[in-house]
């Protein structure tokens, strides 16, 4: 990485919400003194409909971990996003719909459509038989269907849990079970360039392994034929014609929650990762608004998609909660062509943009052809997310996209975080390449020593990233098992949040994350449990053994790289490395599909009988020179072969 700055152009600085000397004052204080910082944003940005006494109450101590912001104040969440709006910006549009077709037209939804979309849709929930705690599960592709059915779920208090629309129908099943939802909205298909999913079918499969009471609601999106369940489906754009229009917002403690999202982990079950009202809320309107210097008036364009948490905070519910104009893409980067992007943002005129450097990585491979001749000239602010961002993919987006005058704002968040954590702000931050610089308000950040968890006080190191204090984003517990989110976030080191990451920091202080220190790999900026795709291969009846790893990728950050002992008798050849694939991602989904499989006779394991990941990670980065100390495996011998018969070389 180069260690080169690039700060903020003059015009940018004194334009901005927050510049330099801002940053630092506020910083101070949002540290020094939490409840007068975070009360006095919480009363400025959102509205409630009982003010809150008491801000802050929240402890790490593992066995006792609770985390309450703002716990005796009540609004709702749908009427922060909408209702306020509407006497000022009612004809403003709130979403700008692209599809995935150019040729199809965009469609621009106002405040008040919005409005009137999601109380139906709220009503037609209601008539379901969804009430306040309900869970409420959303199977959706990107279309404004998704936004209203989140919405609505927030306005009757339900409980969504968007599962992205790539997940598989048994992923699926299992959201829906442990949420124990009422009710799977889908769409009939998904297009996609220009390929179609079939949603609803997958749905159909899913719900064979669901209660016979769960109803399916279904977005007649596209009108391709679809089987339907007399008694079980519900045809949601008729019911929503005909339902009221007139939907009470139903005031939420700030403590209720609003939201459940699955997210990969270390173990091989997903974690229904939960986040409330206030709190989330709060921290989504900060950071959407100061990270991307959002004014009013600018177009703002997330990339990702709504069944990730970037979608969740900065398609849905950071943008509406500040009156913005939001973009919800339902295509790819790549179709019709390589330039998609940056048609779209030609187009709609878009002021940030917000993507993650996989598709940085893989726009930039297609050449700059796609880019020249088009306008991007209304950009003011680049945003990367997902994983760290390589020198080549950032010089290339600076210097084409940005023009080199652009700040890029590197936002290092996760799922739990609710919002941004480590980030720059685009009028106050000088930005070094692959450095996502420095803490967000109220974002304590430390370097811990990895063994010891002892905090490191030099100002440049490098260790695990730990939290020291909570922020408002922060995620409550996990849905179900409060015990494994203490587990998981406050048992390994003692009083801090642990993210899961490593980083250096530099001696400007800066924080540059490297990546995992846990079990989980990062495909194409989504998160991967490697447990999650073993127990997916394990369940292949031929399959006795497997042990899965990340490697280095060009395009996807990190690759799948699957080590599989086959059943005693089963002979190895492409064919079965071909079921394999497809068996994972009929399993879990496509983005878990292996990119390497290697058969391996027997895997390293030390006497104990655990598999000795460190080496096999070594084989996969082709640095199998490295492998460290082995003396403690059982069988050294398993290891010369599985170095013979690498894949990656
Ligand atoms: C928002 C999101 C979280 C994990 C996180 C880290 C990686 C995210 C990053 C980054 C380096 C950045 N990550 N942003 N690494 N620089 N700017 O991505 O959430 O899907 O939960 O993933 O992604 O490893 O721990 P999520």
């Amino acid at each position: 990485m180069t260690d080169q700055t690039y700060p903020p152009s003059a015009d940018m600085v004194s334009n901005a919400h927050v510049d330099a000397a801002k940053y630092a004052e506020m910083y101070k204080a949002s540290v020094s003194d939490p409840d007068t910082f975070w009360g006095d944003e919480a009363r400025k940005r959102l509205d409630w409909t009982k003010p809150f006494t008491k801000v802050k109450n929240t402890d790490f101590t593992l066995g006792q971990v609770s985390i309450k912001w703002f716990e005796d104040g009540e609004l709702n969440v749908a009427a922060n996003c909408i209702d306020r709006h509407l006497a000022t910006r009612g004809d403003q549009t709130a979403i700008i719909f692209e599809p995935d077709d150019p040729k199809d037209p965009a469609q621009h939804i106002t405040y008040a459509q919005l409005h009137d979309n999601v109380c139906r849709m709220a009503n037609v929930f209601k008539a379901q038989g969804v009430s306040k705690g309900d869970r409420v599960v959303i199977y959706l592709p990107m279309i404004p269907e998704a936004a209203y059915a989140m919405l609505a779920c927030a306005r009757i208090g339900a409980i969504h849990s968007v599962v992205f629309a790539g997940f598989s129908p048994d992923a699926l099943a299992n959201r829906v079970n442990d949420s124990e939802a009422k009710v799977v909205i889908t769409a009939d298909t998904a297009p996609r360039g220009g390929r179609r999913t079939a949603l609803k079918s997958n749905a159909d499969a899913a719900l064979l392994h669901c209660k016979d009471s769960v109803k399916c609601l279904v977005v007649k999106h596209t009108g391709d034929q679809t089987t339907w369940t007399e008694g079980r489906d519900i045809d949601v754009k008729a019911e929503m014609a005909a339902a009221s229009a007139d939907c009470p917002a139903e005031p939420m403690n700030a403590e209720d929650p609003l939201f459940i999202l699955y997210t990969s982990g270390s173990t091989g079950k997903p974690k229904g990762v939960v986040h409330c009202s206030g709190g989330y809320l709060l921290y989504a309107s900060m950071t959407q608004q100061l990270t991307f210097d959002y004014h009013d008036g600018d177009i703002f364009w997330c990339s990702a998609d709504v069944g990730w948490v970037t979608g969740h905070t900065y398609i849905i519910y950071g943008p509406l909660a500040n009156g913005a104009t939001t973009l919800m893409f339902e295509g790819v980067p790549t179709y019709p062509d390589a330039s998609r992007f940056w048609q779209v943002c030609e187009k709609h005129k878009v002021n940030q943009f917000y993507t993650a450097p996989t598709a940085i990585r893989a726009l930039m491979g297609q050449g700059d052809s796609f880019v020249e001749g088009i306008d991007l000239s209304d950009l003011k602010v680049l945003g990367t997310v997902g994983e760290p961002i390589n020198p080549e993919a950032w010089n290339w987006y600076n210097d084409k996209i940005g023009k080199g005058k652009l700040p890029i704002v590197d936002t290092w968040w996760q799922t739990e975080t609710g919002g941004h954590m480590i980030t720059p702000l685009p009028g106050a931050t000088p930005t070094k390449p692959g450095s996502a610089t420095t803490p967000f308000f109220g974002v304590q950040p430390v370097v811990l020593e990895p063994t010891s968890g002892e905090e490191i006080a030099e100002v440049k190191t490098e260790g695990v990233l730990a939290i020291k204090d909570s922020w408002p984003g922060q995620m409550r517990t996990v849905w179900g098992d409060h015990e494994r989110f203490e587990k998981t976030y406050f048992s390994d080191y003692k009083g801090y949040y642990f993210a899961g990451d490593g980083c250096r920091r530099d001696e400007d202080g800066y924080y540059w994350i490297t990546g995992r220190v846990d079990d989980v790999i990062n495909v194409s900026g989504h998160r991967m449990g490697t447990a999650e795709v073993e127990s997916a291969l394990v369940a292949h009846a031929k399959v006795a053994e497997a042990a899965v790893v990340g490697y280095p990728h060009d395009v996807k950050g990190q690759g799948i790289y699957c080590y599989v002992t086959l059943m005693n008798g089963q002979e190895p050849s492409d064919d079965l490395k071909k079921e394999l694939r497809t068996w994972v991602r009929t399993e879990i989904g496509p983005i878990a599909s292996p990119d390497l499989i290697q058969w391996a006779p027997g895997l390293p394991k030390t006497r104990s009988g655990k598999i000795m990941r460190r080496i096999l990670r070594k084989i996969a980065e082709n640095d199998y020179g490295a492998l460290g100390d082995t003396s403690t495996l059982a069988d050294p011998s398993v290891v010369d072969d599985l170095i013979e018969n690498r894949m990656n070389r």
